[in-house]
């Protein structure tokens, strides 16, 4: 009776690991309140990140809502990656303008060779302190990757926040 238990346990307990596979390509970090070297500056608290098959969601959530840019570095393993670029300049000092680009190379690109930048469909969304990327799986070499590392930049004329830590990147995410 016992081994049978133990036996039902096992099976459970793999039953709920083969259930969350989703868990495996969704990472969130926490990065402190007030080093993003002043004030006025975009101070990144909070990063999620959904390495989906299908795109790359990337959440980003700021200590108050502020102007300056976000940059966002995707890097697939053993490939060249890319940068999520977002620009506000919203009210105050700003004419209200988000603006959106892709750029080549991701800052902790270990090889050389291409990468792509055909990334038509990057979608942002700014409102208020949080902001939302999502980058379809096709915009990185034609969506044949598998895990990624992120890391997070903030820019007000000179760098102001990065996440997570002062340099690197996150582990690898797993794609789900
Ligand atoms: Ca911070």
């Amino acid at each position: 009776m016992l081994r049978t238990l133990a036996a039902a346990t096992a099976t459970t307990a793999l039953l709920a690991l083969a259930a969350s596979p989703a868990h495996a390509a969704t990472l969130r970090l926490d990065d402190p309140e007030g080093d993003a070297g002043g004030a006025k500056r975009l101070d990144v608290v909070g990063v999620t990140i959904r390495n989906d098959d299908d795109r790359v969601v990337v959440r980003v959530a700021f200590a108050e809502e502020r102007n300056g840019d976000l940059i966002v570095s995707i890097d697939p393993r053993g490939a060249r990656g890319l940068r999520l670029v977002a620009e506000k300049r919203g009210e105050p000092g700003g004419d209200g303008a988000i603006g959106q680009q892709v750029l080549p190379g991701a800052f902790t690109d270990t090889t050389t060779g291409p990468s792509p930048v055909t990334c038509d469909s990057y979608r942002l969304t700014w409102a208020g302190d949080v902001a939302r990327m999502v980058m379809p799986s096709d915009c990185l070499h034609d969506g044949d990757y598998g895990a990624i590392r992120v890391a997070v930049l903030t820019e007000n004329g000179a760098d102001s926040d990065y996440a997570p830590g002062e340099q690197g990147a996150t582990r690898w995410i797993a794609r789900g």
